[in-house]
């Protein structure tokens, strides 16, 4: 089992786009746990990102890193969602990377993992402003935001996030969780979010307590 996860790391990092949904499909015909791949394929991109860091790789080889990630997803994220309860009803949840910020493939695995669980999921996509959330918010009346942020230069769109529906008499309509690699809990609220979520599997979690409160 650990051969072909090793394998799928390795893939990702030597941009494998042709041979990567092959891998993944055979991975998960041999019984291996989903999650297990998800963080085998997620290893390999943070490789890529210190390959990046040191300059061996350049920015062809992050966007390449990213479409091969996409289509382990094509594969992978109908098998993780496998695992929903559709326990949450019907709710509206709002998704977005936030402004300046083209890093979509967390929220996407966080997407997937929503599909089950039962919620209306409007996924605003990438380099998404404050004003579009809080129409959006305004139009849905969506109990939580998810709100997406790889770069440590977008992080503080969280707290715009956070005035835009103050401003506009929405923030306590609406919980605001945040992930990616530059946010932790004490940043998060120090932004103006309520949550906080390491990785997808905790996002849905979080959002799934967040809607019961
Ligand atoms: Co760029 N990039 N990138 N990149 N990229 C990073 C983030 C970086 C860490 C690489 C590095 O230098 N080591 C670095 C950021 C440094 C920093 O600010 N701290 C970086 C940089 C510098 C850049 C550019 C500036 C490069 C340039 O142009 N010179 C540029 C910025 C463009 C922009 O956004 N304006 C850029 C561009 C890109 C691509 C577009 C080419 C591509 C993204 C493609 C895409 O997403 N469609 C890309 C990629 C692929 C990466 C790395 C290599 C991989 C990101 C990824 O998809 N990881 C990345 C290095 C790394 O992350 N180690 C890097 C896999 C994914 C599953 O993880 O998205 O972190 P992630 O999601 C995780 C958790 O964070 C969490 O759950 C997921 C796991 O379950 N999570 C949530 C995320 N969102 C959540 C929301 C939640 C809950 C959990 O609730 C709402």
């Amino acid at each position: 089992m650990g051969i072909i996860l090793q394998r799928i790391t390795t893939a990702i990092i030597e941009l494998e786009i042709d041979t990567i949904q092959e891998l993944v499909t055979t991975a998960l015909d041999s019984g291996i746990d989903p999650a297990d791949v998800l963080t085998a394929a997620t290893d390999g991109m943070d490789e890529v990102g210190r390959l990046y860091e040191g300059k061996e790789y350049y920015l062809t080889e992050l966007i390449l890193a990213g479409e091969t990630m996409k289509e382990t997803l094509e594969i992978l994220a109908p098998a993780l969602q496998d695992k929903g309860d559709a326990s949450s009803g019907k709710d509206h949840v709002i998704l977005a990377t936030v402004k300046g910020d083209q890093h979509d493939i967390g929220k996407n695995i966080l997407h997937s993992l929503l599909i089950p669980q039962g919620c209306i999921i409007h996924d605003l996509g990438m380099n998404v402003d404050a004003g579009t959330i809080v129409t959006k918010v305004r139009e849905t009346g969506a109990k939580v935001i998810g709100l997406s942020s790889l770069l440590t230069m977008t992080i503080d769109q969280v707290r715009v996030v956070h005035e835009a529906l103050v401003a506009a008499g929405l923030r306590d309509c609406v919980k605001i969780i945040v992930g990616g690699a530059p946010l932790n809990m004490e940043l998060a609220l120090e932004l103006g979010a309520d949550a906080y979520a390491k990785d997808a599997t905790s996002g849905v979690q979080e959002i799934k307590r967040l809607l019961a409160s």
